[in-house]
């Protein structure tokens, strides 16, 4: 499996599934999760709103990871996941690398080839964005085996970008 770091706005990229930083409530929010509501029109929402009077009636839970269709996006499916609330006092770094793992497994049984993270959790969850790359390339390099074989880490911000190749590099 291929890591590449990339700078931008995930919901322009061409890859067969881009994971959506949700809630539980699948029903959109701020921050990546509205961009992609927004960009992908009404359709991500029907799918959304589908899974929540079907099997997701409780809401997705943390850690866990659904697709849907991507609408009007350039990719084929969005993988909804929900990362956990930064907390100081209690670590909930398993629940972070369960979201990575849980998303990777639901592409590649759609079979998707190729997948597009933001950084989970690392917006209005709150959590430190260096320690949020750790996790994110930690998880996805353990994968080195699974059928997806290109994975892309899409941060938003050059600042961001600049962490996750300080990151890597000591990777
Ligand atoms: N493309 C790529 N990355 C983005 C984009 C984008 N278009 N927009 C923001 N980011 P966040 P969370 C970055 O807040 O912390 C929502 O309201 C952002 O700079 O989107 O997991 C949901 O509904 C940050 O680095 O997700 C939940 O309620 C990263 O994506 C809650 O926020 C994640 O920030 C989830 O919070």
């Amino acid at each position: 499996m291929r890591l590449e770091l990339v700078t931008g706005d995930i919901t322009t990229e061409r890859v067969d599934a881009i994971v959506n930083a949700a809630n539980s409530s699948l029903l959109g929010g701020g921050g990546v999760d509205g961009a992609i509501h927004r960009k992908g029109g009404p359709a991500i929402l029907a799918a959304c709103r589908d899974l929540r009077a079907g099997a997701y009636g409780g809401g997705l839970p943390t850690g866990q990871a659904v697709a849907t269709t991507a609408g009007n996006l350039p990719a084929r499916w969005v993988v909804h996941t929900v990362g956990p609330v930064w907390h100081e006092s209690e670590d909930r770094s398993s629940v972070l690398q369960d979201c990575y793992r849980n998303s990777l497994r639901v592409a590649a049984e759609l079979g998707a080839a190729s997948v597009a993270f933001p950084l989970i959790s690392a917006g209005v969850y709150r959590w430190p964005r260096a320690d949020a790359v750790s996790h994110a390339v930690t998880t996805i390099r353990a994968e080195a085996a699974h059928p997806v074989t290109l994975v892309r880490l899409v941060l938003f911000d050059e600042a961001t970008r600049n962490v996750a190749e300080q990151v890597l590099g000591q990777g």
